[in-house]
């Protein structure tokens, strides 16, 4: 069942007043300033707004999701799609969108970015990127995105994914399931509960996957010699977790492998990655609608779709969420900084 709010005109009108009065202070969503005051300005965000997305965090809706739509997308203003996560950022026409995803997503907790993914930003750009069309990643495109939870691998990834939609001429449909809606009984399934499974890290962490001209020393070669380690080496961990009759889900097929030393595990493993796949469905994102999945209810992909380089691509901002920054403090250069090393 689709989760969505629809903005009224008045709403939309008090949202733009906010973000162009954010844009001109801090000019960028990357701005340190303007990341630590967002939780305080998400509070200037239409009431009704705010209610949805708190009602979304303390119920745990069993839809997994929550769609904002209505925000108008001025395509000038905008610019054309870049060829690259890497593109200079501060010609960007991008930055309210931007810092509407923040501050929505502030409302959920708090923003966090990775040492080792898009040159530790906070905002990510999903768009598909030339020459890695066949590859396992947000910005592969011929390739089926195979469905997951986002940064399944770590212990501190977030507890919500948030993406606000730019641009999507073909409709190219996330993908997109919420264990609460899969119908099957997972009190009959306890050993999935239990720590036999692992998962590596995806590629978008890969050091080959990196911006070119960074150069890996110091504290980076540590963070990526880290992401070696659970990639040789990974933990053992429990695919569900939490309530039995409500539970959170920890799951990234494309990374896991077999587990070789507990059939049954493995069976039901297989039981839920087969039952999944035959439920999960198509969720495309429209220009100018935020999305908010619950990382730890549901598992969302991309399908394959065909890339055109000429600017009009599909482009989506990205922002991953966390409820409590403390739990990674030992990984941040400071307890403010919300960049996992
Ligand atoms: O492109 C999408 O709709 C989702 C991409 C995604 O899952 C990712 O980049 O992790
Ligand atoms: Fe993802």
């Amino acid at each position: 069942m689709m989760s969505r709010v629809v903005l009224e005109p008045e709403e939309i009108h008090q949202i733009q007043g906010l973000l162009s009065e954010l844009a001109g202070t801090y000019g960028r969503a990357e701005a340190a300033e303007f990341n630590a005051s967002a939780g305080v300005y998400a509070h200037e965000l239409p009431r009704r707004v705010r209610r949805e997305i708190y009602e979304f965090k303390l119920n745990e809706p069993d839809s997994g999701h929550l769609i904002i739509s209505g925000m108008p997308i001025d395509e000038e203003r905008l610019g054309p799609t870049p060829n690259h996560w890497k593109h200079d950022h501060r010609t960007a026409g991008e930055t309210e969108e931007e810092m509407l995803l923040v501050l929505m997503g502030s409302l959920l907790g708090e923003c966090i970015g990775w040492s080792t993914q898009q040159d530790g930003r906070v905002v990510h750009d999903i768009l598909p990127i030339q020459g890695k069309e066949h590859e396992q990643l947000g910005s592969g495109s011929e390739e089926l995105l195979w469905w997951h939870v986002e940064d399944a691998f770590h212990p501190y990834r977030g507890d919500y994914l948030g993406m606000h939609c730019l641009r999507n001429p073909d409709r190219v449909p996330t993908t997109f399931l919420s264990i609460g809606e899969l119908g099957l009984d997972f009190t009959e399934m306890p050993v999935l509960f239990e720590e036999h499974f692992t998962i590596r890290p995806d590629e978008s962490h890969l050091v080959k996957n990196k911006g070119q001209d960074r150069v890996v020393e110091g504290d980076l070669a540590h963070s990526y010699g880290q992401i070696d380690q659970m990639n040789t080496k990974p933990q053992k961990i429990a695919v569900l977790f939490g309530d039995p009759r409500a539970p959170y889900v920890r799951i990234d097929p494309y990374f896991m492998d077999p587990v070789a030393d507990h059939p049954e595990a493995q069976a039901a493993l297989e039981q839920l990655i087969a039952a999944i796949d035959a439920r999960i469905k198509d969720m495309p994102l429209n220009p100018g609608e935020v999305c908010f999945i619950d990382n730890f209810r549901g598992v969302h992909g991309r399908k394959p779709f065909k890339a055109r380089y000429d600017g009009n691509d599909r482009w989506i901002k990205r922002v991953n969420i966390v409820r409590d920054l403390r739990k990674s403090r030992g990984v941040r250069e400071s307890a403010a900084s919300r960049i996992i090393k």
